[in-house]
């Protein structure tokens, strides 16, 4: 998403951009600049996602949220997260928010927050919307179609579906993830499928920032 563009970013492009410079502000803290270990990852979640962590009673949750996850990609148990372990746990986070969303009515979905969201909040929050946005256009509202995912891909990522040369990347895209959550590939996809994709272009994104990093 950092290579040059003739257009100004998308608010979608923007807050996949910020989660990537969220992660990489905690992971390049101490040790590996690309992983975040548990001292890292406590930090983030007191400070990034503080509505959510003060409201737990386990005061072992962030210690069991990172268990829950660690090992999920790499295979080791390290105590240590790469970027796409991180993006599994906010992903499921992410899929909470937008089911309890998707059942409350629509007058109430605006409700009033307490504190500002932090910037991570805001950028997973802005995600969210934007599914719904594309998703609730027709049929199945908490489902993106064909034509939704499109409509999505050529609006809300068009310096990423710009730059691919192949012109049936947005479906093989869709094909990719439809069914690896709901094990139907019926061309539609939920929220979860969706944030696959996202992730899948994000882990390329941070890939990329840190071969750069590790060159300058
Ligand atoms: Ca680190
Ligand atoms: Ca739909």
């Amino acid at each position: 998403m950092a290579q040059s563009r003739q257009c100004p970013p998308t608010e979608m492009e923007r807050s996949m951009e910020k989660i990537i410079t969220i992660f990489q502000r905690y992971s390049g803290k101490e040790g590996n600049q690309a992983t975040m270990n548990f001292k890292e990852f406590e930090n983030f979640m007191k400070t990034e996602l503080c509505s959510f962590t003060k409201n737990q009673k386990d005061p072992n949750v962030l210690q069991k949220m990172m268990n829950s996850v660690d090992g999920g990609i790499d295979g080791k148990r390290d105590q240590q997260l790469d970027f796409q372990e991180f993006l599994n746990l906010i992903g499921g986070m992410m899929v909470a928010c937008n089911d309890a969303l998707a059942k409350c009515p629509p007058t109430q979905k605006n409700p009033v927050p307490t504190s500002p969201p932090t910037e991570m909040e805001s950028a997973m929050e802005s995600i969210i919307r934007c599914f719904q946005h594309y998703a609730g256009k027709k049929g199945d509202m908490n489902q993106m179609n064909y034509m939704e995912f499109e409509a999505f891909m050529k609006t809300e990522l068009k310096s990423f579906t710009h730059n691919q040369k192949d012109p049936n990347i947005v479906r093989k895209m869709m094909e990719s993830v439809d069914g690896t959550v709901d094990g139907k590939q019926d061309r539609q996809l939920n929220f979860q499928e969706f944030m696959n994709m996202i992730g899948g272009i994000m882990v390329g994104c941070h890939a990329a920032l840190m071969k750069h990093l590790k060159r300058v």
